[in-house]
């Protein structure tokens, strides 16, 4: 029996164990910096239409599984505003492309803590008792309590969705997967500032027999729930 994905490459998880009891879903980097008008990815040039794309799906996706009572996480990533926390070859790349970290911009610092365009978009705000992970970089595990926290609520599968698919998203899903949790990356609540590269990210996922997990849309989990 067991409960499954439809999901590429195999049906998720391997072995058919889906609660909401040992399953969290992380979104990751909801935040204006890397969707909204005015933030770090906008300052730096790329197409707003691809990281808001995984917007609605999320939001549909949560209206699901909040009543489930599966465990949501959200990521924000962001530095000290003292910066004491932004490594400075990081902080010197931003300047290179335009949207240095730490300096002002329309929404304020770019990726520092506090300021507007740090902060979660409003469509997909936390709700009271959801876990925030603030993290200096781009996976969710480096200097964090994040495993801390899965460990502690028993969990062993992750759904991954968020912002963007190449870098935050894969950094944390390849973490995760080092880790031993058996993770589900859904396509559809996931995009990049390169739609090519996000392609690329899910199709990385998918060698091997599944080398950092499995790939499924949302709409493949919500059925598999029903
Ligand atoms: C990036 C992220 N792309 N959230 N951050 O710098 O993926």
């Amino acid at each position: 029996m067991g409960r499954y994905v439809q999901a590429e490459p195999y049906p998720y998880p391997f072995n058919g164990d889906l609660r909401p009891e040992n399953t969290a879903l992380i979104i990751i980097d909801m935040q204006t910096d890397f969707c909204g008008k005015g933030g770090y990815v906008d300052k730096m040039g790329y197409d707003l239409s691809l990281t808001q794309a995984p917007i609605a799906p999320i939001q549909r996706l949560l209206a699901v599984l909040r009543p489930l009572r599966y465990t949501i996480i959200h990521t924000r990533e962001g530095h000290r505003p003292d910066l004491s926390d932004l490594p400075e070859n990081k902080r010197w790349r931003s300047q290179q492309i335009g949207a240095g970290i730490g300096d002002p911009g329309p929404c304020g610092k770019i990726l520092v803590r506090g300021e507007p365009g740090w902060d979660i978009i409003p469509e997909l705000a936390p709700l009271p008792g959801e876990a925030i992970i603030d993290k200096p970089g781009k996976g969710s595990f480096y200097a964090t309590d994040l495993d801390l926290i899965l460990h502690r609520k028993g969990i062993q599968n992750i759904l991954l969705a968020g912002i963007t698919t190449d870098v935050c998203v894969h950094t944390t899903m390849r973490d995760a997967n080092d880790r031993g949790y058996e993770c589900l990356l859904l396509s559809d609540c996931t995009g990049a500032t390169d739609y090519g590269n996000h392609l690329a990210a899910l199709s990385m996922v998918k060698m091997q027999g599944g080398v950092f997990g499995a790939v499924a849309d949302s709409e493949a989990l919500i059925a598999a729930l029903d």
